[in-house]
């Protein structure tokens, strides 16, 4: 199953990636780390919240104006090389595509960066993007 859904995942990209141009955000819209600050020192397993202002915070595949979700960055940036794209799916790129606003971590220890980017309902960044400030924190 998780075969099947990593698959289908893959076609979603490749369709997103050929098929859909880059959205502008909704008005406003920001998303921040709303439990973490940059410079902190957690123990895993470890809670992240996702906040979010100016942008309603749905499931993927919706497309609805004035909503997109969540997705998490871990060692990872996005240049504009990726501008465009739907943003990969792996360890170091998190999609919350039902809507979530939170995720609990497990992290071996280390530094570790974190950033949030906002996404539309195809999992492309919006144009021009909406992240969270790249902050760094230290996994005991
Ligand atoms: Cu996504």
């Amino acid at each position: 199953m998780r075969a099947l859904k990593s698959i289908l995942f893959g076609v979603a990209v490749l369709v997103a990636s050929s098929a859909w141009a880059q959205s502008p955000p909704p008005p406003g819209a920001k998303v921040f780390f709303s439990n973490i600050q940059d410079g902190a020192v957690v123990k895993s397993p470890f809670l992240v919240q996702f906040g979010a202002e100016g942008v309603k915070i749905t499931r993927a595949g919706l497309n609805i104006p004035g909503t997109g979700h969540h997705h998490l960055l871990i060692n990872a940036v996005l240049t504009s090389e990726d501008k465009g794209y739907a943003i990969p799916e792996d360890s170091h790129h998190r999609h919350f595509g039902g809507g979530q606003t939170e995720v609990e971590l497990n992290l071996d220890p280390g530094t570790y960066s974190l950033m949030l980017v906002l996404g539309d309902g195809d999992h492309v960044p919006f144009e021009p993007m909406v992240t969270s400030d790249k902050i760094t924190i230290i996994v005991e």
